[in-house]
């Protein structure tokens, strides 16, 4: 039984969505970042960064949802959420779950956290994030129109459901993900995924849901 901490439509839901594929056992605890849960002492005892999702596998916790997402696929192998270690595909799952999460998911830190660091940077921080997201976007588009539908082709994995989190964290942009036509095709497919249902539910999640 995993214990998965999580604040609604947050970081969380790469590891939840991972979780209700593999059909691992889980229980969810809410972590209230409005009311700064995340930097209470009991919190950073288990999550010394102060962030979601923190997920307690045998009694130990443990944080950052890509890393908990790879962990969770090795230890459900069943569910066959990443190509296999011999696989030719191994190389780029593991370049794109990367690229994920280097180079897209800390632009967005910055666009929803623009004063982390410089407080009185705040605009310019989130328009270099905004302007870097779209490239990203841009680049993933042109990847799936080509090597598509999913981001390894013609095999579902857990690099789709992060990228669908990350999709989803773009809806009040200026240049929301699913205006590519390429990515709207791989919403479209992911949300129809049971588990995009149950994580709504789960979360509470009502837009884009
Ligand atoms: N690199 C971390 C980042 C997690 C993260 O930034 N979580 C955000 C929510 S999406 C959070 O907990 N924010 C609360 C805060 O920073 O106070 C991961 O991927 O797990």
């Amino acid at each position: 039984m995993y214990t998965l901490y999580y604040a609604p439509g947050s970081a969380n839901m790469l590891v939840h969505l991972t979780l209700l594929e593999c059909g691992a056992p889980y229980r969810l605890e809410r972590v209230d970042l409005d009311a700064g849960q995340q930097r209470s002492a009991a919190y950073l005892a288990l999550n010394p960064n102060g962030v979601v999702p923190t997920l307690v596998i045998d009694g130990v916790p443990h944080g950052e949802a890509a890393a908990l997402a790879m962990l969770l696929v090795e230890r459900h192998a069943d569910a066959a959420l990443a190509p296999a270690m011999d696989s030719p595909q191994r190389a780029d799952y593991l370049q794109w779950m990367l690229y994920l999460a280097n180079s897209l998911q800390p632009l967005f830190r910055q666009w929803f956290y623009p004063g982390d660091y410089l407080p009185a940077a705040g605009e310019g921080i989130k328009e270099a994030a905004r302007i870097g997201i779209e490239a990203c976007w841009s680049r993933i588009n042109t990847h799936l129109a080509t090597h598509g539908p999913y981001l390894l082709g013609d095999t579902f994995s857990v690099v789709d459901l992060y990228a669908l989190m990350l999709m989803r964290w773009s809806r009040n942009m200026p240049h929301q993900a699913i205006t590519w036509p390429h990515i709207a095709a791989l919403a479209t497919r992911l949300k129809a995924r049971p588990s995009w249902r149950r994580l709504c539910e789960a979360e509470g999640l009502t837009e884009w849901a």
